[in-house]
């Protein structure tokens, strides 16, 4: 008889890894009526909902370890909640059904809903604060740059390691007053600096793809729990990152170590982060660069283009969907 890890294993590969293209394409359709509406909560909650039901119908037996927030702040897809129909195997949730609220609220290009399923107990449970991160491709040496040197030095490294002189580098930054000093540091060396106004999950993406994406390197501060999201793909598809909670007030630091954070200042590389086999699905609401954004093409046909990819085996799979039965959506 199997045992209970090989079980796991083989419904993550088997089964999990399309099953899970169901849950982000339903929240990002729900998101996507609601685009350019100018309500970031409406849509945020069409896409928790859509997400839920359908996490309803897996065959998992599921605890969101990144979700909507803490129990007593969000009904839905709280830290700690279970779900799935709870015949199969244990595995460890990980949600932003619409990442980019705002992009999304203003039909801005860049949102997407995403997720990652990892097993039992494999996904770092970090609480929602900020985070610093940096990011680079596949195919460098281990520990080239690190959040700990200043950004001229990432880029000096970056370059070098690239075999290009720094003006061949670009450095994807969101665009925030507190990246100020590291915009203009990066500048200051000669590489580019792309700036994004939401959504680095799939910022940091961009980095495992510097050829198609022109993007070398991800650098800044964003939320833990993308980030997070973010390592579980990197898992995936190679790279490197590393990060750091940004735990600056006493509290912030009791509600880390009540999740089992020992060590405030851990710099996290991406298999602290995601320790086992996961598997890691995003679907475009708004066109981006990474996916498209859903397209209501008739009344009666939905597209929808998703990427689903699994950790162990690094098999990436872009799936490009129309939907003929809406009713599936629960649209009103
Ligand atoms: C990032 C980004 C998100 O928040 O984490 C960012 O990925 C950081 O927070 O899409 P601030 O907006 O507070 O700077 C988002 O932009 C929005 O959740």
């Amino acid at each position: 008889m199997a045992s209970t890890i090989e079980h796991t294993k083989q419904a993550m590969d088997r089964i999990l890894s399309i099953e899970i293209v169901r849950v982000t394409e339903r929240a990002a359709v729900s998101a996507a009526r609601l685009r350019g509406r100018g309500n970031e909560k409406e849509a945020d909650q069409a896409a928790v909902d859509a997400m839920r039901r359908e996490l309803g119908n897996l065959s998992i037996d599921g605890t969101v370890v990144i979700g909507e927030g803490e129990r007593d702040e969000a009904p839905m897809l709280f830290i700690g909640e279970n779900v799935g129909t709870r015949k199969g195997p244990k595995v460890d949730i990980a949600v932003d059904p619409l990442e980019g609220t705002t992009l999304c609220a203003k039909n801005m290009p860049g949102s997407i809903a995403t997720m990652a399923m990892a097993e039992d107990g494999t996904l770092l449970n970090a609480p929602d604060v900020y985070m610093e991160k940096i990011a680079i491709g596949p195919g460098y040496p281990k520990e080239l740059v690190d959040l700990d040197m200043p950004p001229e030095e990432n880029i000096a490294r970056l370059a070098k390691a690239k075999g290009v002189a720094p003006e061949g580098i670009t450095a994807l930054i969101l665009d925030r007053p507190r990246h100020a000093d590291m915009i203009a540091a990066v500048r200051k060396t000669g590489a580019a600096v792309s700036l994004i106004t939401d959504g680095d999950v799939a910022g940091v993406i961009h980095t495992a793809q510097p050829g198609a994406t022109g993007i070398d390197i991800y650098m800044g501060i964003g939320g833990a729990p993308e980030g997070v999201l973010a390592a579980a793909a990197l898992a995936c598809i190679g790279g490197q990152m590393q990060c750091r909670l940004v735990l600056d007030t006493e509290e912030k630091r009791t509600r880390a170590a009540k999740m089992g954070i020992k060590d405030p200042r851990k710099k996290y590389g991406i298999a602290d982060m995601v320790k086992g086999d996961c598997v890691f699905a995003a679907t475009g609401v708004t066109d981006g660069s990474l996916l498209r954004g859903v397209k209501f093409r008739s009344k009666d046909v939905i597209e929808t283009e998703t990427v689903v990819m699994r950790s162990v085996t690094g098999t990436v799979r872009w799936v490009r969907a129309e939907h003929r039965q809406l009713e599936k959506f629960h649209l009103r």
